[in-house]
């Protein structure tokens, strides 16, 4: 009777449809050879809270590199996006607190261009700050936050209207993919923009590789605590049973290739429930966590080029650590 209870109340906390997806999603992932789990699954609040910390953190250089480049190129990037200046609509894809957007979102007010935004990010969390918060820092903003996954609300972003579209997809988010799909991905973006429209995307480039591994195993723990999280996500949202001290997070960097991946290695042979499923875990496998694509820029280009964008401008940082390029759809 207990378990029952527990089992409606859990139901009418979170939209059915998107507890089964998580729960299919870890099920597949844990169940399959290597094991392995979705990356997107990280940012529920404790992992949004996580990720700023590990922005501010010492090691984790992107925002940092992003962050000069949007408050040092502002007027040059808003310059390239405004092009003849009709209206047109900027959409954020996974805006996060969006900081480094906030400089462009604040030079094209002063400016007067006429734009809505409408930044879109998975975790609803997100979007509701943003809602509330950007119209009280940027005021006269006109903002239209939209909650779900990026290619759903971006049909229905260009469902919406037929102004010109700029797309921001920022933060080395696309590294969060395999070259392959990050090759679809921008080609799935192109697909739904039409000639004219935009991409401004941020690219994490390939440099020393203790540069990298360092960002993605900081001293202070953070980043595998942000791994931890997703097990204890697990646990908090599916009535999983997963002991993070059991867990030790793995970060590897191969220069050769760009991949930084994370992993978490089981410490014991383990039985873990997650709902009614269990799985098991001998000592020393692992669960693939994520990977952050490095780039050179002969490869994003190609990768412009390979989804039928043309590449327009290229903004560094003062090391040329990370790019923002601007791609225009043909
Ligand atoms: C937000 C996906 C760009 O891969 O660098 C940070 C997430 N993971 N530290 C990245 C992350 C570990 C981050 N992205």
């Amino acid at each position: 009777m207990k378990n029952m209870d527990t089992t409606i109340a859990q139901a009418e906390l979170s939209s059915p449809s998107k507890t089964n997806q998580f729960f299919d999603d870890v099920i597949n992932g844990l169940n399959a050879t290597p094991k392995y789990l979705n990356s997107k699954y990280f940012y529920d609040a404790n992992g949004d809270k996580l990720f700023q910390d590990l922005m501010n953190c010492e090691e984790y250089y992107p925002t940092n590199c992003e962050l000069e480049i949007f408050s040092e190129k502002t007027a040059d990037i808003c310059k390239a996006i405004i092009g003849n200046g009709d209206a047109f609509e900027l959409i954020e894809l996974g805006a996060g607190d969006a900081t480094k957007s906030s400089y462009l979102l604040k030079y094209l007010l002063d400016n007067e261009a006429s734009f809505t935004y409408l930044p879109i990010d998975i975790s609803s969390n997100v979007i509701s700050y943003l809602n509330i918060t950007l119209p009280v820092t940027l005021p006269g903003i006109q903002i239209k936050g939209l909650n779900g996954e990026y290619f759903d609300m971006l049909t229905r972003a260009a469902s919406a209207s037929n102004k010109r579209k700029v797309v921001m997809f920022l933060g080395s988010n696309i590294g969060n993919m395999p070259v392959h799909e990050a090759e679809q991905f921008c080609a799935e973006v192109r697909n739904h923009l039409s000639a004219g429209d935009m991409l401004l995307i941020g690219i994490d480039l390939k440099k020393n590789p203790k540069t990298v591994l360092a960002a993605y195993n900081d001293k202070e723990g953070i980043t595998k605590r942000f791994n931890l999280n997703l097990l204890e996500r697990i646990n908090r949202e599916l009535g999983g049973n997963f002991d993070a001290s059991q867990f030790e997070h793995y970060p590897t960097y191969d220069p050769e290739t760009g991949a930084c991946k994370s992993y978490l290695v089981s410490l014991a042979d383990q039985d873990v429930k997650v709902g009614g499923e269990t799985i098991s875990f001998k000592k020393d496998e692992y669960i693939f966590m994520e990977i952050s694509q490095k780039f050179t820029i002969a490869q994003t280009e190609q990768m412009a080029k390979k989804a039928k964008f043309k590449p327009l401008n290229q903004f560094y940082d003062s090391k040329k650590w990370f790019v923002d390029a601007i791609w225009l759809a043909e």
